[in-house]
């Protein structure tokens, strides 16, 4: 049946401005699209308008803590028992999409609360720990952080010196965390350190518990609308039922970083269709030689790159969360995922600029916030060389890390 002009337009509109261009709708639960709205929704009236100004000025909206717990952006796959969604990891990757679409930043605040400070405890924790913290993370009423990376080892978290000794009914803990997300406001930290045998423990530090110092990192030019500090450990008494019995070795906090590493994937793509969005519109709009600049060839072939790589993204993301949801997902796939959505956002953030020329630098639009976070985000979770290696270690079966 034929369409009138104006029917024609409104489909294309709801194609072409939130990318779904392989209707990967389809493909969602009601529940899927139910969520989808509300956080979009949230992330239109509570950080969009807002999140150039907190950008600008460095500064971390501490309101949004709770803003967040109120809408189920923390810990969404934890057990309801807890505080926590009880939903599927594709819901989880929805939430991250739509808040990262917002800021990156956001969506670290909210993915480092989740994926890395409740999984933990809900994974590794006695069921005292998860009554304790839990609920309180999860409605956003305590934030936490997640101490892995030190001065001197990054890429290899496995040589880190914080440690703690056993002191009979406490442990001491010393050493220095840093570029921490969330740290300078977070109420708890979950810590990574060796005993005297050289195992890799989590510690659940508390704000408070003397010797324990949370120095924030300034002068960032990415990331600028999320806190990121130190954790500094000056012989702090941690009570001994601040242990996560559950689990010892490196591979703890490398199961935590799966989770976190598959939000990004999805988070990712979310700045990747705003700035795709910003970019075709901008494309439409802006006339030089008497015409649209998105009549001209160079400018299409800039969008529908964009758009390419955003659908195949996205249908890696969704792939990625069903095996997720069926307990398959490997190390190597996620590493796959975060390191190809990271890359194909910060390709596509630049190419957005160059499409909104010099107004791309302005806070006008949101191109130049989300490409400069994106910087982190290509570092954080495993730099994007480092997902390389993984991916050829799990090729060849020959670590190249060393
Ligand atoms: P490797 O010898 O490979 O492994 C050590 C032990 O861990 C086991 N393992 C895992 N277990 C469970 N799940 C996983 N995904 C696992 N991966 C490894 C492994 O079997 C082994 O066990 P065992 O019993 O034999 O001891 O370790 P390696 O030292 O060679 O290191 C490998 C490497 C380089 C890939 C790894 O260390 C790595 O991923 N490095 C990158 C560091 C990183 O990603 N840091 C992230 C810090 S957190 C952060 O950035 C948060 S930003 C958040 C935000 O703001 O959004
Ligand atoms: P390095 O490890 O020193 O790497 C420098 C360069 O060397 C990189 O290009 C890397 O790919 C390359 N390189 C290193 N080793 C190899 C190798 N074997 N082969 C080839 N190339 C190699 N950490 C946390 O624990 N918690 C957090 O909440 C957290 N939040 C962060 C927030 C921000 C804004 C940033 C920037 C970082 C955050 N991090 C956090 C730390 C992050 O995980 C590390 O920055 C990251 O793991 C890289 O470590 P590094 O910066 O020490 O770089």
């Amino acid at each position: 049946m034929a369409q009138d002009a104006s029917s024609k337009k409104s489909l294309k509109q709801d194609v072409y401005d939130h990318p779904d261009f392989y209707a990967i709708d389809d493909l969602l639960t009601a529940e899927h699209k139910l969520i989808r709205s509300s956080i979009r929704d949230f992330v239109k009236k509570e950080i969009t308008p807002y999140v150039e100004d907190w950008a600008q000025r460095a500064h971390f909206p501490y309101e949004i803590v709770k803003k967040f717990g109120d809408i189920g952006a923390f810990g969404p796959t934890v057990s309801e028992q807890y505080g926590g969604g009880g939903l599927d990891y594709i819901s989880y990757g929805i939430i991250m999409q739509e808040i990262e679409r917002g800021d990156s930043g956001m969506r670290s605040t909210a993915s480092v609360q989740g994926s890395l400070v409740m999984y933990p405890i809900y994974k590794f924790g006695s069921e005292a720990q998860k009554k304790k913290y839990l609920p309180k993370l999860a409605s956003g009423e305590w934030l936490g952080c997640f101490g892995l990376t030190e001065p001197d080892h990054g890429s290899n978290p496995g040589g880190m010196v914080t440690n703690f000794k056993d002191m009979g009914d406490h442990y001491l803990l010393n050493g220095a965390k840093m570029w921490i997300s969330n740290s300078p406001r977070a109420d708890i930290a979950v810590v990574w350190a060796k005993n005297e045998e050289g195992r890799v423990h989590g510690l659940v530090v508390e704000r408070g518990m003397e010797g324990f110092s949370t120095p924030e990192t300034h002068g960032k030019w990415s990331l600028r609308a999320s806190a990121t500090g130190e954790l500094v450990f000056d012989n702090v008494k941690v009570p001994k039922e601040n242990l996560l019995p559950g689990k010892s070795g490196l591979g703890a906090p490398l199961m935590c970083l799966d989770s976190a590493r598959y939000g990004i994937a999805w988070g990712a793509i979310g700045a990747a269709m705003d700035c795709y969005d910003s970019a075709r519109r901008y494309a439409l709009e802006r006339i030089q030689f008497g015409k649209p600049i998105a009549s001209f060839q160079l400018v299409q072939k800039k969008l529908a790159e964009m758009l390419s790589e955003i659908t195949k993204a996205q249908l890696l993301n969704w792939r990625l969360g069903t095996l997720m949801n069926e307990g398959k997902a490997t190390t190597a796939q996620i590493s796959l995922a975060k390191r190809n959505n990271v890359h194909v956002a910060l390709e596509i953030a630049r190419e957005a600029r160059q499409i909104h020329g010099g107004m791309g630098i302005t806070g006008e639009y949101p191109i130049m916030r989300h490409m400069m976070n994106l910087e982190s985000v290509v570092t954080y979770e495993g730099t994007h060389d480092i997902h390389l290696l993984i991916l050829g270690n799990n090729i060849t079966g020959i670590p190249a890390f060393f």
